[in-house]
């Protein structure tokens, strides 16, 4: 495999760790950095001894500012429509791996986009939410108009949107965009710690939970609730469920296999 140019990735026991970094550009996503990123992912997805994966920015600015402004500048339409620009961050979506977007600093754009692509947010409270492709003459081009609405709510992602303007961490948590504000300096171990708690517990039935909650974003409440139900019975048939709850009636610690 040719080297990583664009991120860094560790292992932190059970958590993969990928570190978005650019610092010179904030971040920002190249077509190397998002190539890099989604092989990562995908690798750490495949990895049996890999239970959640953290996604961070490298230095103390930005998660990500965006796409890179000034690669994207002369494109054409055809140059857009033919290089699928971003176009591997669709597989993200079959991860099967928790992914928790770790924003430190400014998370713009497609950096914004990229973390909402993630299971779930957590914020240093430093950080600054926006879609301010308006301003450069575009609009949001990976989710931005679809996920940022459902997340904050229509009147306020219109009026992000329409002005460019940008939305502070607190506020981003009270809108239910990120699901924890915490002190910039305590980020990364809390992310680290989260991802942690996720990687002890069952990964097949991790997968399953993950699976439902999106399940809810997708379809009628009706059918979603058939389809929970339906999941629900079936960690009846793993090894799992009989191992936690034998544990529990034990007063113990539950040892899950994955199976
Ligand atoms: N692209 C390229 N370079 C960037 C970007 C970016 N998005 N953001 C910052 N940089 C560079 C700057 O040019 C600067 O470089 P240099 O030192 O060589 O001049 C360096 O990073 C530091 O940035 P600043 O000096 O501007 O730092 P400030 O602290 O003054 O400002 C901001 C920080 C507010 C974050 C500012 O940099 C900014 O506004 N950045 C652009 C934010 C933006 O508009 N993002 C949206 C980009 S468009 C997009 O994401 C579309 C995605 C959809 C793709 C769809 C594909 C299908």
């Amino acid at each position: 495999a040719s080297p990583l140019t664009c991120i860094l990735e560790e292992r932190r026991g059970p958590v993969g760790l990928i570190t978005l970094n650019r610092p010179k550009a904030l971040n920002a996503l190249s077509p190397t950095l998002v190539r890099e990123l989604v092989q990562e992912v995908k690798r750490f997805d495949a990895d049996p001894e890999i239970g959640a994966i953290v996604v961070t920015g490298s230095g103390d600015k930005a998660f990500a500012a965006g796409a890179d402004i000034k690669a994207m500048q002369p494109l054409s339409y055809m140059d857009m429509h033919k290089a699928r620009l971003f176009g591997e961050l669709d597989e993200l979506s079959s991860v099967r791996t928790p992914i928790i977007a770790a924003v430190n600093g400014f998370a713009l754009g497609g950096g914004c986009e990229l973390a909402m692509t993630c299971d779930f947010i957590l914020a240093a409270d430093t950080a600054k939410f926006g879609q301010p492709e308006i301003k450069l003459g575009t609009i949001p081009g990976l989710g931005g108009t679809q996920r940022f609405t459902r997340a904050v709510g229509k009147s306020r992602a219109m009026e992000l949107v329409l002005t460019g303007d940008q939305m502070s961490a607190e506020e981003a948590r009270e809108r239910g965009l990120v699901a924890r504000v915490v002190p910039a300096a305590d980020l990364l171990d809390d992310a680290l710690k989260t991802a942690g708690k996720i990687a002890a517990q069952s990964q097949p039935i991790v997968a399953m939970a993950k699976t439902c909650v999106n399940v809810a974003f997708e379809t009628s409440l009706a059918e979603g609730l058939r389809f929970e139900r339906a999941i629900f019975y079936s960690t009846f048939a793993t090894h799992d469920q009989k191992a936690g709850m034998a544990a529990f009636a034990a007063k113990e610690k539950p040892n899950f296999k994955n199976e």
